[in-house]
């Protein structure tokens, strides 16, 4: 089973991930930021993980370290669920549109953290949670999971579907890039035989 359970506390938070890599999309998100809800649902439903948060914000108003901290825990939570990274296919990428938005998002689960967002808000807040925490999200689940991660906004009008589709795009890319692969045979996805 490629699971991972991780709690991660701090004077300003408290969070809880539990994630099973191979599962069929079932997401309980619980955490004081509704609309981070919304997306991190998103996420598991589209990437078939089975993902369970529970966030807790201790010292926190405006919710950027409980958005962050949940990104950290979930970053680390893929990291251990996917150990050695033996015979996944490494590399995946979805285009994906809801409504006016359009976006692309491209993945490398080889060990190395890089992030690249090139998307463009037209108001600050989504509902309780500003929109410059997409971009902080991505780079703190990038660097925690040591993940490449770029985002690439190919049209778009509306922030919220922007937005939810970046999350949408980000579930299906990581499932691509995670799944088992029998023809490698157990092998490392890369030439240097260690990721
Ligand atoms: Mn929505």
């Amino acid at each position: 089973m490629r699971s991972a359970n991780v709690v991660r506390e701090t004077a300003e938070t408290r969070v809880q991930v539990e994630l099973l890599l191979d599962g069929v999309g079932e997401a309980r998100v619980s955490t004081p930021c509704s609309f981070l809800n919304h997306l991190l649902g998103a996420f598991a439903k589209h990437g078939l993980f089975d993902l369970r948060v529970e966030a807790e914000a201790r010292i926190d108003p405006d919710l950027h370290h409980t958005i962050e901290d949940v990104a950290i825990a979930l970053g680390q939570a893929f990291d251990e669920a996917l150990g050695d990274r033996v015979g996944i296919s490494r590399f995946g990428y979805a285009i994906i549109p809801m409504d006016d938005s359009l976006i692309l998002v491209s993945v490398d689960c080889g060990g190395r953290p890089y992030v690249s967002v090139k998307a463009t808000f037209s108001k600050t807040r989504i509902g309780d949670f500003d929109t410059d925490m997409v971009e902080h999200f991505i780079r703190s689940l990038a660097n925690s999971s040591r993940t490449t991660i770029h985002v690439l906004e190919l049209s778009g009008s509306n922030d919220h579907h922007k937005a939810e589709a970046i999350f949408k795009a980000l579930g299906v890319a990581m499932k691509n890039a995670i799944e088992l692969q029998p023809r490698a045979g157990g092998r490392v996805p890369s030439q240097k035989g260690v990721i």
